[in-house]
């Protein structure tokens, strides 16, 4: 039973390490709720300390007769008003933190929307949206407010190092804010049930400088270069992938699954689950449903030799 504890504890212990470490906050919200959970743990031992002493004492202390009104006064500061300040505070604390990380204001909007099981990401430039999926870019010290939807369940947006985490539901819009502090590639997972894939809906937040992040958005937001006669962009067009996936720039415009206008400048694969290598990329156009499970994107088996190298390599060149 005591090893078993022991590994509980060290399993728990070891999920709050790296990139998702919420206790490591690389950002000024993440900060802010770390601070208040600090305190709240301090100030937790301090009133356990003194409970417990208390009893202690009342049992080892020899039994004796109180006044009664020095009893009554002991229980109205002791177990109502002292109780009462500590909690509003922490309220009134609590909703200021909240008020503040889901104000409307930020330099950058971005929109995102939680789809089963991948994240469509719309960033909201003057020169209008740029549409990417499954990646989140942002630009160091600056604060970043994220509008919140979700196509058809429910599913929360958490970025543990860089901020608390907010609901995304159907029909509502939430706003979350994220001003990070550090330089880094932090985790971002969904961190409400909503079906099947859940466990593998995930998504890198990438934090940079400034001056990149405004090239990589530029980059971001010019249509893909697809080379007239692609044999790899045939191969597209001919499965009908583009029913589903938009590639700027070209007739691929269906808007089911993530968009793969510079697919290949995303760090990973799969909603942040897989390395984007060739390898990978040809196992989730053939083994589809191994690679995750219960997606709505169908496997294409028999897609194999020169036709799947051809596709894997066009996809592999949309940077
Ligand atoms: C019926 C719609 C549909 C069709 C057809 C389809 N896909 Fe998908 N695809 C999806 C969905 C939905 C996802 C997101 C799955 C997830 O991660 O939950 C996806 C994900 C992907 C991804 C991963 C994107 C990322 O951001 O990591 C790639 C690559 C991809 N599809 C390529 C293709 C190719 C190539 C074809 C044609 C051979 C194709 N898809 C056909 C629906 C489709
Ligand atoms: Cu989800």
């Amino acid at each position: 039973m005591r090893a078993l504890g022991a590994t509980a504890t060290l399993t728990l212990l070891a999920g709050c390490s790296g990139r998702h470490n919420w206790l490591a906050a690389a950002g000024e919200e993440a900060q802010s709720v770390e601070t208040l959970f600090w305190v709240v743990l301090a100030g937790a031992a301090v009133i356990w300390s003194l409970v417990i002493g208390a009893a202690t004492y009342a049992h080892r202390a020899e039994a004796k007769p109180h006044r009664e009104r020095e009893a009554r006064r002991f229980i109205i500061w002791g177990g109502v008003v002292l109780p009462v300040l500590v909690v509003c505070g922490l309220l009134v604390w609590g909703l200021l933190i909240l008020r503040h990380i889901t104000s409307d204001d930020g330099a950058l909007t971005v929109r995102v929307d939680g789809e089963r099981w991948w994240w469509r990401v719309i960033y909201d430039t003057p020169e209008g949206p740029v549409t990417t999926a499954n990646e989140i870019r942002l630009p160091l010290g600056e604060r970043t407010l994220f509008k919140l939807t979700a196509d058809d369940v429910i599913h929360s947006f958490w970025v543990p190092a860089l901020g608390g985490k907010m609901d995304m539901i159907p029909g509502r819009e939430t706003t979350l804010a994220l001003t990070p502090r550090k330089l880094g590639n932090w985790g971002g997972l969904c961190a409400e049930f909503c079906g099947g894939a859940h466990a593998l809906m995930r998504f890198d937040a990438v934090v940079m400088e400034p001056g990149a992040f405004v090239r990589w958005l530029e980059q971001e937001a010019r249509p893909a270069q697809v080379a007239e006669g692609d044999r790899g962009f045939a191969v597209f067009e001919e499965e009908g992938c583009g029913a589903c996936h938009a590639i700027r720039g070209t007739e691929a415009q269906g808007p089911v699954g993530p968009d793969l206008t510079h697919l290949a400048s995303r760090d990973k694969l799969g909603a942040g689950i897989y390395a984007m290598t060739p390898d990978n990329m040809a196992r989730w156009i053939t083994d589809t449903h191994e690679m995750k499970p219960d997606i709505d994107m169908p496997a294409y088996p028999g897609l194999q030799g020169e036709r799947l190298d051809a596709l894997v390599s066009f996809l592999m060149s949309l940077e």
